[in-house]
């Protein structure tokens, strides 16, 4: 049996049977494969690292989307840097009152996601709300005049060509991106095996940031234990949005979500000491 051995985190290694290989290619910009994995379903992988796979990517996406979405409250215009896959547009799809532009530096990645997981984006890359860039997330930031409410960076790890969505540089172009309380969320990997990027993220951010902290989920195909999310917003009273007003925003919203509750979201923000201890360690 072939397996897919994934070796992202040094010391620490993924393993999934390959029941079927799908696709793979490696494109202009980076390896790419699909395979079929019994318990994951259809799994998407970039130069070795699990991207997408069909049974948990809504874990993912809908606590990336719905968090800021719900504790913005009025976001009419979101930003996805990288999600090729189009998780992160298929939950954005959900709000009746929303528009979308999408900007993934790999037309190949959509294309095959598209194809072969199009459960993933759920007819995302068809809605009329939708607007699709092939661009580098980079130069596209320094260069729109436009502004959005919501920037979520659905980026690879910061290796190979994901790392230029974690320099400081590119966060204080996003934040010239955002309307005046609008909130950036990145993907910050796995706490327990990559400490010192969330530690980094947390500097680069605070710097241009009045509040920025770190919200968790626990993704099964992301090797290592709970997943951090990166929280990043000048509006220091969005991550305190209470409950009640949280449950409202989510009724009125008429969304269907199998991870996100109002209640799950105000806990993910709850950091165990020893990743508070992590963001406030000496360099
Ligand atoms: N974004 C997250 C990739 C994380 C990979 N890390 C890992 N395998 N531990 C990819 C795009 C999903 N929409």
């Amino acid at each position: 049996m072939e397996l897919f051995d994934e070796g992202l985190h040094s010391g620490v290694n993924l393993a999934l049977s390959v029941d079927k290989v799908l696709y793979r290619e490696q494109t202009d910009l980076q390896d790419l494969m699909i395979f079929e994995n019994k318990n994951f379903g259809r799994v998407m992988s970039l130069d070795g690292s699990v991207q997408t796979t069909e049974k948990d990517e809504f874990i993912y996406h809908e606590m990336f989307v719905h968090v800021p979405m719900l504790a913005h409250g009025r976001a009419r215009r979101a930003l996805i840097i990288g999600g090729g896959d189009g998780g992160a547009a298929r939950q954005l799809m959900k709000y009746s009152d929303i528009a979308v532009t999408m900007v993934d530096i790999d037309r190949t990645v959509v294309e095959l996601s598209k194809k072969y997981m199009p459960s993933v984006s759920g007819g995302a890359f068809d809605d009329p709300r939708f607007n699709l860039v092939i661009a580098d997330g980079c130069k596209f930031v320094k260069e729109t005049g436009e502004q959005w409410d919501v920037i979520i960076i659905d980026s690879t790890d910061p290796h190979g060509p994901g790392e230029v969505l974690y320099t400081e540089e590119f966060y204080s172009d996003c934040k010239s991106c955002l309307t005046p309380g609008g909130v950036i969320i990145t993907q910050n990997g796995v706490p327990f095996v990559q400490e010192a990027e969330l530690r980094t993220s947390y500097d680069r951010l605070g710097r241009l940031f009045r509040d920025v902290s770190f919200y968790l989920a626990a993704i099964p195909s992301y090797v290592g234990g709970v997943m951090a999310y990166g929280w990043a917003t000048d509006d220091v009273d969005l991550r305190k949005t209470g409950l009640a007003e949280l449950a409202a925003r989510y009724m009125d919203a008429g969304i269907t979500t199998d991870y996100y509750t109002p209640e799950v979201h105000q806990a993910a923000f709850a950091l165990p000491l020893h990743i508070q201890k992590a963001l406030t360690k000496e360099g």
